[in-house]
């Protein structure tokens, strides 16, 4: 049998004597805040995750990457890991300059010499890297809309890893498991990649892969970044340590990862195996729909469901990693086991629970059966999850001046108050623009940061369980759905389309603003010389004219009990 290749490999660090050194003179060095994904990145260089990669991408091996996924030497090296940056920060940069690229709160991690810096052509990466160039796709709409317009490529020196306050002993650089498994004498090891708490059907397919490699196996969630929306690390690692009881002992080991996931399918499996091969591991476990980033604009899933296992079967010896690949695992129920779905006894019921269905059980309340998942996985997502009626969420209206979204808000306002129970804060427009906005103006930057502020102190309301009321116009799809990001990380975002036509907004002109903004007298006004894109999903749609307010806020109430969030 082989052996697996247990030595150290390189790390980008350099001497603690020469990091105390080069921190001082990076003091003087133009430095870039690195955004929480480039963090997740950085880590990974500097501690060998990403090797062979000594920096981020020079602009030959991004295109190389984006084209064929190699380097320019001809490496294989499926994601593009590259320094965005601003143009505003850009035009002072030039290659052969050092960059002292720090974390958020100003600590320096590294530095970066520059070599190469370009404008990428974000379509083209959009298209080769993700599949398609639809904001649907959470990556891509992160390249469009998140991350700089400019890329920095350079070799990184690293000073010192990124600080971890949570789950430090859970987390392992590649050098640290392999010294592990070395101690250990693992001969073979499969990891198991996770975003989501570890289920019955999750236990058993790792328990069986690790069976039929004959390996030991480990347990490798990301802590980084993964999809919007999903369970928080946190809970998720209080479920998986409740699981890792449930394997035999001293077979099974578990390790955070800090990776920044872009939900890019079958690439995304190949890169997962590449990075697990510098933690040292023998295989892989390829599922169904590995890394997939949902439904696409038109409702159609982004990739198939094997797509991943396909691709990276055609590279497995180049990853030089064994895939271990296993089809959606379902409960059989006369058996009272779990099998693959296409190892089904004839004639025999099978029981399944969707993701889905699982965060409606949640949110409702309902029963979560013992087939499905461990008591305490069920009662920690419990604790984080309770039943929406208790959970706090935002109701977003948006829509033209004078549409009447502020005084829908208020009665709504005043409604929820009456049924008491979560405390309620509305966040009108204008009262936002006098308290939290009042230095800014109505230019997209502007708008935008305004609207983002909204967004972010909703976001807070819901997270701690109330109730927030927003009444902007927020005339750009982007930033609603940023917004929607935000908030949906903590509960849910209702979106309400105030819809009413701006001839009849005109026709009320409430404020006299309609008529100032016909004159020229003020600029860059929604609707007459400045755009507002109207939602194209809202959860609600409600047009005033010749309609009532309290009818239109029932209308509201309406979907919130619909949507389980008050009771009725
Ligand atoms: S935005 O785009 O969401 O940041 O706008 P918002 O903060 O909701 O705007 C609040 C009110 O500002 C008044 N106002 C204008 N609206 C649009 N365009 C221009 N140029 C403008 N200048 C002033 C307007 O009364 C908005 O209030 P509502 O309640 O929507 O009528």
């Amino acid at each position: 049998m082989t052996l697996p290749n247990l030595a150290p490999i390189p790390e980008l660090y350099v001497s603690h004597e020469s990091a105390l050194k080069l921190k001082v003179e990076a003091a003087t060095l133009p430095s870039w805040d690195l955004t929480a994904r480039q963090i997740c990145d950085l880590e990974l260089l500097m501690n060998g995750g990403f090797s062979p990669l000594k920096g981020f991408l020079s602009e030959a091996d991004y295109n190389g990457v984006v084209d064929n996924m190699r380097l320019a030497d001809g490496t294989l090296w499926p994601m593009p890991i590259t320094l965005d940056v601003s143009e505003k920060f850009a035009e002072g940069i030039a290659p052969g300059q050092d960059i002292a690229l720090r974390d958020q709160e100003g600590v320096i991690l590294a530095i970066l010499s520059v070599t190469d810096k370009w404008e990428p052509n974000k379509a083209k990466e959009a298209e080769n890297v993700f599949g398609a160039d639809d904001l649907a796709h959470p990556a891509v709409n992160y390249l469009h809309h998140t991350a700089g317009k400019i890329y920095l490529g350079g070799p990184v020196t690293g000073i010192q890893q990124p600080v971890h306050y949570d789950f430090k002993a859970r987390r392992d650089t590649p050098n640290e498991l392999r010294a592990y498994f070395r101690k250990l004498g693992w001969r073979k090891i499969v990891a198991f990649q996770t975003r989501n708490p570890l289920h019955r059907a999750h236990q058993e397919l790792t328990f069986r892969a690790a069976r039929e490699a004959e390996a030991n196996l480990l347990i490798h969630p990301v802590v980084g970044m993964t999809k919007p929306g999903d369970v928080d690390h946190f809970t998720r690692v209080r479920c998986y340590e409740a699981v890792l009881d449930k394997y035999p002992q001293s077979t099974t080991t578990m390790s955070l990862l800090n990776l920044a996931m872009r939900m890019a399918g079958p690439r995304e499996a190949v890169w997962h195996g590449l990075i697990r091969k510098n933690h040292g591991c023998t295989h892989f476990i390829v599922g169904r729909d590995h890394a997939g980033p949902g439904k696409n604009s038109e409702g159609k899933d982004f990739y198939g469901p094997y797509d991943a296992q396909d691709l990276f079967k055609q590279y497995e010896a180049e990853i030089g990693l064994t895939m271990v690949d296993f089809k959606h695992m379902v409960y059989v129920q006369e058996r009272a086991s779990y099998f693959p779905a296409n190892e089904v006894p004839e004639g025999c019921t099978v029981l399944d629970i969707s993701g889905t269905e699982l965060r409606r059980r949640l949110r409702e309340g309902l029963d979560i059966p013992e087939w499905f998942s461990f008591p305490e996985v069920v009662s920690e997502l419990r604790r984080t999850s309770p039943p929406r009626a208790k959970q706090g969420f935002t109701v977003f209206f948006t829509g033209l001046s004078g549409s009447g979204k502020s005084t829908i808000a208020n009665a709504l306002m005043v409604k929820l108050m009456e049924m008491g129970g979560r405390p309620v804060t509305l966040l009108d427009g204008d009262v936002v623009r006098k308290h939290l906005s009042s230095e800014l103006g109505f230019s997209k930057e502007h708008r935008d940061i305004n609207i983002k502020r909204i967004g972010y102190v909703a976001s807070e309301i819901t997270k701690n369980g109330g109730i927030a009321i927003c009444a902007p116009i927020a005339p750009y799809t982007a930033t609603r759905r940023a917004v929607r990001e935000m908030i949906e990380a903590y509960g849910a975002f209702v979106e309400v389309h105030v819809a009413t036509p701006i001839e009849e907004c005109e026709a009320r002109d409430r404020k006299g603003l309609y008529k100032l903004a016909r004159e020229g007298k003020i600029k860059e006004f929604t609707g007459i010389s400045d755009p507002y894109e109207v939602p194209g999903n809202p959860e609600l749609a409600v047009d005033t004219t010749g309609v009532d307010v309290d009818h239109c806020a029932h209308q509201v109430i309406l979907k919130l009990e619909s949507m389980g969030l008050i009771k009725g």
